[in-house]
């Protein structure tokens, strides 16, 4: 038989080990002892079958009340220590976002770009529109239009890097570009005369050592009009390099020859050397930086323009050639080797404009 004194009992020690139940599966312990299929209160409920009418009436709803309330405490303790767990996590995984982030090294503007940048913005002063164009391009975009013929040395397959081509396939021959010229007669064909471009870009050359790299940066210029002469081409270097180099800055120009030009000329600045540092702009020496010229008849008529109408000018350089002159960065292979210490001590910072006009 069973007493209301014996349920008492059993529900105080139930609630109270439920209260001190400190995870979930001490809990579940508990609710195994007291209401699972053979816990204490399951089995009470079970013996209700052996008793009168009157005493299970009276014993069937307390023992299912006692249930009820050991269950619902169950369930209580259940989301207080589920409460608890996440109050502990949160303070755990509490973060100050207001703190300011920790420092980190940006990176810096390669020298190359920098300059790029440089002449790209003095060019643009004077007028010059930038025009690109493919990297690989067909022998006759590269050489052809430029009258360079077949068997001129700059074709030998010693300095041009040819794209290799499977046996069957006629296809004409393509190289990777050996000036930024082609991106030029292109220009030339898609827009006519008059025009005034200039065009920076990587090119290849199968060269190696202290002073070539296979793969360099140029910067090309092309002014064509009905009237432009050498006196012209003379007034953009000199503004250019002034403007570059931030001081007044003599040329000189020699009598050369390229195919593409005529009459051709070679390019120096004036410098200094003084204990083995090259200053321009100053002293009596002489530095070789451009070649230039008038357009050749030939290559105005390759690129769809009348030479009897237009005649114009064209230089190119190479803007590593002059980052490290106004760098002072000694050695030309440096610049592809990717060395971060090299990239931190040359580099620039974001923020830095282009020089324009002695700025
Ligand atoms: C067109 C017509 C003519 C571009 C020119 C040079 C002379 C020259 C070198 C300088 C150093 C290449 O980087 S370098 O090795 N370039 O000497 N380039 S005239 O003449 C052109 C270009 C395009 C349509």
């Amino acid at each position: 038989m069973m007493e209301g004194a014996d349920m008492d009992d059993l529900r105080e020690k139930f609630v109270s080990l439920i209260a001190a139940a400190t995870d979930a599966a001490a809990l579940e312990e508990l609710r195994v002892q007291a209401v699972g299929k053979k816990g204490e209160i399951s089995l009470r409920m079970r013996e209700l079958g052996k008793m009168g009418p009157e005493e299970r009436q009276v014993m069937g709803p307390k023992l299912n009340a006692l249930k009820d309330e050991i269950t619902s405490a169950l369930a209580a303790k259940k989301a207080a220590l589920e409460d608890a767990a996440l109050d502990a996590r949160l303070q755990a995984e509490w973060l100050d976002v207001t703190l300011p982030a920790r420092d980190r090294r940006a990176g810096t503007i390669h020298p190359v770009s920098q300059v790029w940048e440089e002449a790209t913005a003095i060019f643009a002063d004077m007028g010059f529109a930038v025009a690109e164009g493919p990297q690989i391009d067909s022998d006759w975009y590269n050489f052809d239009a430029l009258n360079i013929p077949g068997h001129h040395p700059a074709r030998a397959e010693m300095d041009t890097f040819y794209m290799a081509r499977a046996a069957g396939d006629n296809r004409p021959p393509h190289v990777l570009r050996t000036h930024t010229s082609p991106v030029q007669i292109r220009a030339m064909e898609a827009q006519g005369a008059p025009i005034r471009i200039i065009a920076p870009g990587r090119v290849y050359r199968a060269d190696y050592d202290q002073t070539h790299t296979p793969m360099f940066h140029q910067v090309e210029g092309l002014a064509i009009d009905r009237d432009i002469s050498m006196a012209n081409l003379k007034w953009v270097l000199e503004e250019f390099f002034s403007a570059f180099f931030g001081t007044a800055v003599k040329t000189r120009f020699r009598a050369s020859h390229f195919p593409f030009t005529e009459p051709s000329a070679e390019v120096d600045i004036q410098c200094s050397w003084e204990g083995g540092t090259v200053k321009v702009g100053e002293g009596d020496a002489w530095l070789e930086v451009l070649g230039s010229g008038m357009v050749h008849p030939k290559v105005l008529q390759a690129g769809g323009i009348d030479p009897d109408q237009w005649q114009g000018f064209a230089f190119g350089m190479g803007i590593d050639r002059i980052a490290m002159l106004k760098y002072g960065i000694p050695d030309l292979r440096a610049f592809f080797e990717s060395d971060l210490r090299w990239l931190r001590h040359y580099g620039f910072s974001a923020l830095q404009v282009p020089t324009i006009r002695g700025g």
